[in-house]
């Protein structure tokens, strides 16, 4: 019998709102799961990838991932686990470092022991790599088999692989997939596989409100998986429909229906009504103890996206500008879809995905190539040659030394792993999809934000791209 842990998505170093204590919270919670481990003297814990919200945590993270770790060390608790979307650096991994350390064994076509079953691995694999998709196991010698891995499955929502190419692919016969990448845990059995999900240990984002939980599951003879539910911050949804002549005072007397303290709050306003300022909602939740309150109003309000901006119409100015910016003809169409085309915000970041899936199809170098600038556009290049010039004019002094400083080439290469072309971009893609994943919300959200996380972190198009 063999007895394991499967947990994933913990995205570590996620500072969810901005909150250091959101930060704190994705460590509590995996702590929780490393405590029940060890009080529970399971045989491994499985981490089914995403340990890191960031393929740069800080260094305050990976020292709490270490202690978390020493501690199932300290109790010969394995930790065995694979490298998720959220994380994967392009060489070497942080999981090799933690398994340079010994607190950690990452996990491949190689089988890892733990009593009757055997372990496998598979890192999470982008779309551009999975047709024709082979993996080269090697055979094993126990009663089970499990191969843990990361990515969208069917039969689950959202799903974009079915899990027999996997089976079809490698020449082992598992007994359990136990997955991460969607935060929903459920399961469901494919031809006679359990394949599982354990979800994420702490809300990435608003559209998770299930209990959080990780799996328990033990391999004797059949696949046993149960649910273990964690203690995490407090997430209160107030769902509100306005009747004709309601407002915020209404939305406060039904948040002061919930006790909020330290909890986040987060209020979607649908119906009729009078228009409601979210921060007097979200000023009324934070003096009344909440640790952050968000607001969501799905009502339309054509009054406010209908004002005329008679003088000075910013839309030319930006229009402007863009010309001024020659963007090759597949920049500027993207640009068109994300500022200024009817499509619906909620969309956007499907519509770009999907305009960047036919554009690499088409493989057209013609659409990439910066758009000809006219003799009138020159000036503007003129004007930053200008600026660059003085810049280096000023700093005379300095210049001798930049010139034997290699910086110059770190930048470059880092600014190639910043934009990590290629696979990490479907990478990222499957990360969109990832978090809009409870079948019971509605995922459209405001602003626009793609599903996977909160408004505030999508600082860049680049990183959901
Ligand atoms: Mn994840």
């Amino acid at each position: 019998m063999t007895r394991v842990i499967h947990t994933g998505d913990t995205h570590l170093g996620y500072r969810q709102y901005h909150r250091p204590e959101r930060k704190r919270d994705y460590l509590d919670a995996f702590r929780q799961v490393v405590d029940d481990a060890v009080a529970d003297d399971v045989d491994a814990v499985v981490h089914a990838g995403d340990l890191f919200h960031d393929r740069r945590p800080t260094l305050d993270d990976i020292m709490g991932t270490l202690s978390v770790l020493r501690t199932l060390d300290d109790a010969d608790v394995p930790f065995l686990a694979i490298v998720g979307n959220h994380e994967g650096k392009r060489d070497a991994q942080w999981l090799d470092l933690f398994e340079s350390l010994g607190l950690a064994t990452r996990l491949g076509p190689e089988p890892v022991a733990v009593g009757d079953t055997a372990f496998y691995g598979l890192d999470f694999v982008p779309r551009s790599r999975r047709e024709g998709f082979e993996m080269d196991c090697d055979a094993h010698d126990r009663d089970h088999a499990a191969l843990v891995t990361h990515g969208l499955f069917e039969p689950f929502d959202f799903g974009e692989w079915d899990p027999r190419e996997i089976f079809d692919a490698a020449d082992v016969e598992f007994d359990a997939l136990l997955l991460g990448d969607n935060h929903h845990a459920d399961t469901a059995e494919v031809d006679g596989t359990w394949v599982t999900y354990c979800g994420s240990t702490e809300r990435t984002s608003t559209t998770e409100r299930a209990e959080r939980g990780y799996n328990l599951v033990t391999f004797d003879g059949d696949v046993d998986i149960r649910r273990r539910g964690l203690d995490t911050r407090e997430f209160v949804f107030v769902d509100l429909e306005l009747g004709e002549g309601e407002g915020v005072e209404r939305v406060r007397q039904r948040v002061d229906e919930y006790d909020i303290e330290d909890a986040v709050v987060v209020v979607t306003i649908d119906g009729e009504g009078e228009p409601v300022t979210p921060a007097a909602v979200e000023e009324f939740a934070l003096e009344r103890g909440a640790l952050v309150a968000r607001v969501t109003d799905r009502r339309e309000t054509p009054e406010e996206t209908e004002r005329e901006v008679t003088f000075a119409d910013p839309d030319d100015a930006v229009r402007e500008r863009v010309r001024e910016l020659g963007l090759s003809s597949a920049a500027r169409s993207l640009d068109e879809t994300v500022r200024a085309s009817k499509i619906a915000d909620s969309n956007v970041a499907e519509e770009v995905e999907s305009q960047v899936a036919d554009l690499v199809e088409a493989g057209d170098p013609a659409e990439f190539a910066a758009a000809d600038l006219g003799p009138d556009e020159s000036d503007a290049g003129d004007e930053s040659d200008e600026r660059s010039d003085g810049g280096s004019g000023r700093s005379s002094d300095d210049e001798g030394e930049s010139t034997a400083d290699p910086e110059p080439t770190a930048d470059s290469d880092s600014a190639g792993a910043d934009g990590e072309p290629g696979e990490d971009a479907s990478a990222e893609t499957g990360a969109s999809a990832e978090v809009d994943v409870s079948a019971e919300t509605d995922t459209s959200t405001k602003e626009g934000e793609p599903p996977d996380e909160d408004p505030e972190d999508q600082a860049t198009m680049g990183e959901y791209l």
